[in-house]
């Protein structure tokens, strides 16, 4: 079974829908104003069954200057196009641009219907042919059958659907083991179903039952229900259109330019880098940060153009560029986009999305063309080793990486297992299963963290160590916990690092005390060790032996972080000996009694009821007890 959808093209009038009915017997103008005005304003779906196991899905489009957005959204799944152009009119135009459209979108094969035979005379029939051979000179279609027809008297019907045939049958079929994608078209409701989208599904398939996603918003669902050319089906795959009902979502919550996905499978993001290549005959070149209208899939998203390796992009030339989106999208390396302008909306040019999910606000840089460079002329591996190494968020998962690299799993698991062999690549098992990383990012972010480590111990001589917190939110980059935690221990093996409880050291690290620290040290500690119960604040503290705030306040800190000295909450802290006896004393307690109440703790250790409150709190907090009415139990009990 060949999937195929074909589109038409061509200028407002020039008898698309028209052509569409005469072959399929299927009127796709079913809007009211489009009956009353005599144009189309909608896409319009149809289909046609040909010999040989073929349906071919059929997208119309509307000609009209105003619709072309819409004509946009219609023609970027097809495989084949129409371009319609009427006899009696000839080249106008919306033809010019709907094939342009259709270059810049790849799209490779098609033919021309030269419509409303029956209205011109066999000489005047061979002028347009000519003159729409010229205006074909250059494109894909320049060799092209032009097929004269007429959908009044159905002359040139029966030769179109020939044709149609034969190239739907040298059509190459979508990938179906692809990344499941549908950029959805439309979103209406079915009495007793609920929502339903439809969309040419690009690549993958889709399955009854399967779980779903739409992207950006990440809302989910399940396919319920699904046809393809108004047949229930098990399965939808590659090439065909689709009809999908979504449970528990309403209409209001899609629209078009959304994509239906399977889950965690794409990346959406507000900046895409890419190929731009201006169209020869656009109006003027583009300046950098020149705001435009991005389409991609049936999505159109106002966007800013930061060019990469020059200047301005003048008409006919080509560039790196990066694209920020107004609004994130989700799309895959390869992937054509178009872009017009922002006012009048008029086709400038386009080209292929290389990084799908590029770091954020790049700016014109050597390195940044190099790497798109690679994305757009390396082989496979190539790529798939620029894609780990530049990410910005990592580990990656297979199936991210499938899908911003655009390989299918096949080859990906053939790179895979190649790169970890050759030590290239390394595997972490994080939350979301196995994920890939670059092993010059793992080695660099070793090596941050070494950095990070040796400019902590710089500022905080006296500390033993920063808190693993601590350090890898300055580590930044988006690094899981988990890799986090494999990166530690991979430094704490190899012995440069050494860690204890929360905190991690350089293990070389020896807090240095000058005589004068150490002595302080020694009067504080002491001090503590004799106030027993009754300790001092801090400031007091430092007021006692004798020292200014700020040479303490470090020393004070290596005694909280030695255990020398243990906070019970803030600024009340016991020296460890005493908050040991407290301790005891509790379970001491605990062991011969149920419980313990506050006036009992009190008692037991001579505080006033002020004082004995913020101690149960704190073994309460270290869950030593727990409340249970007035009183404290053991914990666990
Ligand atoms: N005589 C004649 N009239 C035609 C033929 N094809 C279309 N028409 C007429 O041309 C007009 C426009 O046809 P449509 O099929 O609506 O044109 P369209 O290209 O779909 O127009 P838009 O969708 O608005 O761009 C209608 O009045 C049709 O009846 C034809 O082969 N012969
Ligand atoms: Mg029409």
């Amino acid at each position: 079974m060949r999937h195929i959808v074909i589109g038409t093209a061509g200028h407002i009038d020039h008898g698309k829908t028209a052509l569409v009915k005469a072959l399929t017997g299927i009127d796709t103008d079913r809007l009211k104003e489009e009956k009353e005005r005599g144009i189309s304003i909608e896409l319009g779906f149809a289909f046609l069954r040909l010999a040989a196991g073929t349906t071919l899905g059929i997208v119309d489009v509307p000609g009209h200057e105003r619709f072309v957005k819409t004509m946009l959204a219609g023609v970027g799944g097809i495989d084949l196009v129409i371009l319609v152009i009427a006899a009696d009119e000839g080249v106008m135009p919306q033809t010019r641009e709907h094939l342009h459209i259709c270059e810049l979108l790849g799209i490779r094969r098609g033919l021309v219907a030269l419509t409303k035979k029956d209205l011109v005379d066999p000489e005047w029939l061979e002028l347009v042919q000519e003159e729409v051979r010229a205006f074909l000179a250059g494109t894909f279609l320049q060799e092209a059958p032009i097929i004269p027809v007429s959908a009044l008297t159905g002359e040139g019907l029966g030769e179109l659907r020939d044709e149609l045939a034969r190239l739907s049958a040298e059509s190459h079929p979508r990938r179906r083991d692809g990344v499941a994608r549908l950029p959805i078209d439309r979103v209406f409701t079915i009495r007793g179903f609920g929502t339903v989208v439809t969309g040419t599904l690009w690549s993958g398939s889709l399955a009854v039952g399967d779980e779903v996603a739409i992207l950006p918003k990440d809302l989910h669902s399940r396919v319920r229900r699904l046809q393809v050319h108004n047949e229930n089906m098990e399965r939808a795959s590659a090439g065909q259109r689709a009809a999908v009902n979504l449970p528990g979502l309403e209409t209001e919550q899609i629209e078009r330019g959304d994509l239906l996905c399977l889950p965690d499978t794409l990346r959406v993001s507000t900046s895409l880098e890419a190929t731009l290549a201006l169209l020869p005959d656009a109006p003027r070149s583009v300046a950098n940060r020149t705001r435009v209208r991005f389409h991609l899939g049936t999505v159109e998203i106002l966007a800013r153009v930061i060019i990469l390796d020059r200047e301005k992009v003048n008409p006919g030339e080509e560039a790196y560029v990066h694209l920020r989106l107004e609004r994130p999208t989700a799309a895959m390396m390869h992937d054509r986009y178009v872009l017009r302008s922002y006012s009048p909306a008029t086709t400038i040019g386009g080209g292929i999305i290389l990084d799908p999910c590029p770091p954020p606000k790049r700016r014109r840089r050597p390195e940044v063309v190099a790497h798109l460079k690679i994305l757009e002329q390396g082989s496979s591996r190539d790529r798939l080793l620029e894609l780990l190494k530049s990410s910005s968020t990592f580990p990656l998962t297979l199936s991210t990486l499938r899908s911003v690299a655009s390989l299918d799993a096949e080859s990906l698991a053939e790179h895979m297992q190649q790169l970890l062999a050759e030590g290239r690549v390394i595997t972490h098992k994080g939350r979301e299963g196995e994920t890939y990383l670059h092993r010059e990012v793992y080695e660099d972010l070793r090596e941050t963290i070494v950095g990070l480590l040796k400019q902590f111990h710089a500022q905080q001589p006296l500390r033993e160590g920063i808190s693993k917190e601590e350090l890898r939110s300055r580590l930044g980059r988006g690094v899981s916990p988990s890799l986090f935690a494999q990166l530690l221990n991979d430094l704490t093996e190899g012995g440069a690092v050494t860690q204890d409880r929360d905190r991690v050291r350089l293990t070389a690290h020896q807090p240095r005390l000058s005589p004068a620290e150490a002595a302080l040290t020694q009067r504080l500690e002491t001090l503590y060790r004799k106030a027993a119960l009754q300790p001092p604040t801090a400031d007091a503290a430092f007021k006692e032996v004798g020292a200014d705030r700020r040479s303490a306040q470090a020393v004070f800190f290596r005694l909280v972080e030695q255990g020398t000295l243990v906070k019970i909450k803030n600024d009340l802290y016991l020296h460890r000996e005493t908050y040991e006896q407290v301790k005891a004393r509790v379970l001491a307690y605990l062991a011969q009694h149920s419980s313990i109440s506050v006036p009992t703790f009190k008692d037991l250790l001579g505080l006033t009821r002020k004082h004995a409150i913020p101690y149960l709190e704190h073994f309460d907090q270290i869950k030593l007890t727990r409340r249970a009415g007035d009183e404290r139990v053991l914990y666990g009990t």
